[in-house]
């Protein structure tokens, strides 16, 4: 049920043990929104835990509180009486983290996709939010938190990551004056940016332009796509971590609109990334294939299903998409 955002903490009040659980296929917002909620509640006298049910992409490792997200098995035996489920859309997004609820709706969700469900007791979502990250800075300022330089540190990763680097329209007053504060908390922005752009491997440059060759640009050069198949991961000795910022390079073409990225991984299953630049809801196409998101990024995935056949529907859906903004 939607609350307020006054209502969430005065239940987080009255939490003593909390587990907080994000979502799989990690991104910088789910692991900041989570890692930065255990601080702060641990900050404030209370037992948390934070669980994702997947591997956390390794160069996230050394950021400050990332190492405290454990997993299923590590939590199988922690007693809660306060679950808190965050940045996800609906409740199949946190996986296998599913056997911790027991059966239950989680007590408080919080998440900023469009495509947003409601599936807790409290839920706080809201899609103006350009972060989880935000909301739980929030959280955070009402809980009259202490931030010290790691908090502040861990808080800004979500919001930095999730606005692009402060360069999607999404990036509004709100979020250049929350970072501002992280910063003057002792955030260090080049932590953060070091840590999540500059970590590319030969294999993943390869991967890359083995990517580059499938690209198809159609549509007076508005939609773009490109494919890498799970033969490809293998010949480069990659897997699909490696390919995590490969759809905003499609996107970053002159001219291009909407920008998919189609990965098969694993064999057998296809997961879809889209990307929009100006005015395409891309949330809807992915909506249509079982996924969601937002406005600018969204993704779905396709299980059982060969590769050239969802290219070609999805690509259908997507010029059809685009029709209707240009009618
Ligand atoms: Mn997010």
């Amino acid at each position: 049920m939607l609350r307020t955002l006054n209502e969430v903490v005065e239940r987080i009040k009255e939490s003593k043990r909390i587990l907080v659980i994000g979502h799989t296929k990690p991104d910088g917002d789910d692991i900041s929104s989570i890692a930065t909620m255990v601080l702060m509640l641990r900050k404030i006298g209370k037992t948390a835990e934070g669980c994702i049910a997947d591997n956390i992409p390794w160069f996230y490792k050394n950021l400050y509180g990332v190492k405290e997200i454990k997993n299923v098995e590590q939590l199988g035996d922690y007693k809660y009486d306060t679950s808190m489920v965050v940045d996800c859309s609906e409740i199949s997004r946190i996986g296998d983290s599913i056997k911790l609820l027991k059966g239950k709706n989680p007590d408080i969700t919080l998440d900023h996709h469009k495509t947003n469900v409601g599936f807790g007791e409290f839920d706080f979502y809201d899609s103006s939010y350009a972060a989880t990250a935000v909301i739980v800075y929030e959280i955070g300022k009402e809980l009259g938190m202490k931030y010290d330089s790691n908090l502040s540190e861990i808080n800004l990763l979500g919001i930095a990551t999730d606005t692009g680097f402060f360069k999607y329209t999404n990036a509004n007053y709100k979020v250049f004056s929350y970072a501002a504060q992280l910063v003057k908390l002792g955030a260090n922005i080049q932590h953060i940016s070091s840590a999540v752009l500059e970590h590319k491997t030969i294999n993943e440059l390869k991967l890359q332009s083995e990517m580059l060759r499938t690209l198809k640009i159609k549509e007076d050069g508005k939609l773009a796509w490109a494919y890498i198949s799970s033969s490809m991961f293998k010949a480069n000795d990659c897997t699909d971590e490696d390919a995590g910022g490969f759809v905003g390079e499609i996107r970053a073409i002159y001219g291009v609109e909407i920008a998919i990225l189609f990965i098969e991984w694993p064999e057998n299953q296809v997961n879809i990334s889209f990307r929009s630049k100006n005015y395409v809801d891309v949330s809807k196409i992915a909506l249509d294939f079982g996924g969601g998101g937002h406005a600018r990024a969204s993704g779905c995935s396709c299980k059982n299903t060969k590769l050239e056949e969802v290219i070609k529907e999805v690509v259908l859906n997507a010029k059809k998409s685009l029709k209707e903004y240009t009618m």
